[in-house]
């Protein structure tokens, strides 16, 4: 990644931002020793049986530091990281900090096309990957790329299996031989407020993912902001299920806010509720967060099974579209309070309030957390809606960044001349100024708060030599809210069923929670006044095949409106 391709705030909003206290000029791998000097021998992490304290967090992640410089890696330089949620997770994230190496947050499901293609964006120096996970082995996948991405990427692998040639990153992560030697040398060597920190990725509307540079200013006053929002303090026990390095998990308020705050992040690499709830029981977990589907399926398991919930305060949903009866039903069945969260990759953080009453805690997605932050709601020409009316969220503020990492085309179509970012999100917004999320206009489905570009499903669909023409659009799901609903039309004479399609796109390397799960041939698409795929007839149609439970696809033309 170079330097210019990381789109900065102007520099009058960057002074403001500083002198209201906002930007605090340092890396946040500084906070490291801030926390190791006053919790030091106070439980940091804990995965499984391993746990380690503050002190041990900040050895070992200064250990790493250090070892990540041996591999030629310097400020700067962008490693993919792609680890499941594990102890290993959270000293890589902390000594790329502490480092100024910038990780890229993959998520375990990704494969070949995201990593690849991400890879070759960044530049990315070295891949970090699990020896293999859930049967899948990330380390032949990372040695594959890394033969083929430019400039040849070293492989760092977490595990007992590191291959000859790849780099074993537990060994680099020992504690230094002298703590206070390394410590002093990294300190000197500290990254700048504005210098890249994390790049996340976007749910993205594009072909390709697009990527969110965060800086070390924005995201350190990000979690800042929310961890006052959760009330999170050293008495905090927060368990982290989502994926660590999706932005909600990592930072909002998640295992950052949770070391932030001098509380233990409890990692699990997985939602599934017996493992959950065992370990809710077993460290008196007092806050965790969680996608809708998720939840409900605690739920589920709360009502049919004996659980010890006593310790948990307060459970974060958010990612996806929460029902207010599902709402309505979260705190009392789970024994706790509901805290609903809309949030992004791009910045923009909004929580419901420790202490809301019932409409604001169960009918909204909450208030920004920073005062700083700027909301507007437009019409499709761009024009402010009336107070309370609804229409697309733009929004700028202090973390969120002006555009994406190297894309200004994409840019100059997201991202307002006066630096607003549009959303995509169709809100509305009550009198106290709480957003309630409507719907949205961007092409994505939202598959349980994994967001899947229709754009990039189509691309690759395209690429099928029977099809015509393609379209993918959310289908209605009573349990992940929407899946992946693919409309194509054939090349006269050819057939095609799901499962070619999901083995093509598998083939191609496409991540599999990206796949169709329903495809639909018709003999015609129907088409928008300037002739694109009429996405929201489209979508339409398939709500009401699911509605009648009609499991045959459809193979007539939609009728024409
Ligand atoms: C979180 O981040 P992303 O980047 O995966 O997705 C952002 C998009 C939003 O633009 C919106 O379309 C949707 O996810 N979304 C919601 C929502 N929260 C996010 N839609 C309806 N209701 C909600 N509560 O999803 C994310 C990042 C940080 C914290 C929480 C979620």
């Amino acid at each position: 990644m170079k330097r210019a391709d990381v789109v900065p705030w102007p520099a009058e909003t960057a002074a403001a931002y500083r002198d209201t206290g906002c930007w605090r000029g340092r890396g946040m791998g500084s906070r490291l020793w801030e926390w190791a000097d006053r919790w030091g021998e106070r439980t940091a992490v804990v995965d499984g049986e391993h746990r380690l304290t503050y002190r041990e967090l900040a050895e070992r992640a200064d250990g790493l530091a250090d070892g990540l410089t041996r591999c030629g890696l310097e400020p700067g330089d962008v490693v993919l990281v792609q680890l499941p949620n594990c102890w290993e997770f959270v000293v890589v994230t902390l000594a790329c900090l502490r480092a100024g190496v910038v990780p890229v947050m993959m998520l375990p499901t990704h494969r070949e096309r995201e990593l690849g293609s991400i890879g070759a964006h960044v530049q990315a120096r070295a891949l970090v990957v699990p020896d293999s996970w859930r049967g899948y082995d990330h380390q032949a996948l990372a040695e594959r790329l890394a033969a083929t991405l430019p400039g040849r990427p070293r492989v760092l692998t977490v595990g007992d299996h590191v291959r000859a040639g790849n780099v074993d990153l537990r060994a680099l992560m020992r504690p230094p031989a002298d703590p206070s030697v390394t410590r002093a040398r990294l300190d000197t060597r500290e990254p700048q407020g504005s210098d890249p920190a994390v790049l996340l990725l976007s749910g993205g509307t594009t072909g390709l993912p697009k990527v969110v540079c965060r800086t070390h200013d924005d995201y350190d006053y990000n979690i800042r902001c929310v961890v006052r929002a959760c009330g999170f303090g050293p008495d905090t026990v927060y368990l982290a299920v989502l994926p660590a390095g999706h932005n909600f998990a990592l930072a909002n308020p998640g295992i950052l806010g949770t070391l932030y705050a001098g509380g233990t992040a409890v990692v699990l690499p997985s939602p599934r509720p017996e493992a959950v709830f065992a370990v809710v029981a077993a460290e008196r977990v007092t806050a965790t967060s969680a996608v809708p589907s998720v939840v409900l399926s605690w739920m589920e398991h709360v009502a049919t099974h004996d659980v010890d919930v006593t310790s948990l305060r307060h459970v974060h949903v958010g990612g996806s579209v929460l029902a207010p009866e599902v709402a309505a039903r979260i705190g009392p069945t789970l024994g706790c309070r509901l805290q609903q969260v809309y949030g992004m990759a791009e910045g923009l953080i909004c929580y419901t309030p420790v202490d809301a009453d019932e409409p604001l805690a169960h009918a909204t997605q909450g208030l920004p957390v920073s005062p700083y932050d700027e909301l507007l709601v437009v019409d499709a020409e761009g024009r402010p809606v009336p107070a309370g009316g609804v229409g697309e969220l733009l929004t700028r503020g202090p973390y969120t960044p002006r555009g994406y990492v190297g894309v200004p085309g994409t840019n100059a179509q997201v991202f307002t001349s006066e630096g607003w970012f549009r959303t995509g999100d169709l809100v509305r917004l009550t009198p106290e100024g709480a957003v309630v999320v409507c719907g949205r206009v961007k092409d994505l489905v939202n598959r349980g708060g994994e967001k899947v570009s229709s754009a990039e499903v189509e691309l690759l669909v395209q690429e099928l030599p029977q099809v015509a023409e393609a379209a993918a659009v959310p289908m209605p799901d009573p349990v992940l809210g929407e899946r992946v609903c693919l409309f194509v039309r054939l090349h006269a004479g050819r057939s095609l069923d799901l499962d070619r399609v999901r083995a093509a796109l598998t083939r191609r390397g496409l991540a599999a929670f990206k796949l169709p799960e329903r495809l639909v041939v018709v003999a015609a698409l129907p088409h928008t006044a300037v002739g694109k795929p009429d996405k929201k007839r489209l979508a339409h149609l398939v709500a009401h095949l699911v509605a009648h439970r009609d499991r045959e696809d459809v193979t007539d033309a939609p009728r024409a409106a």
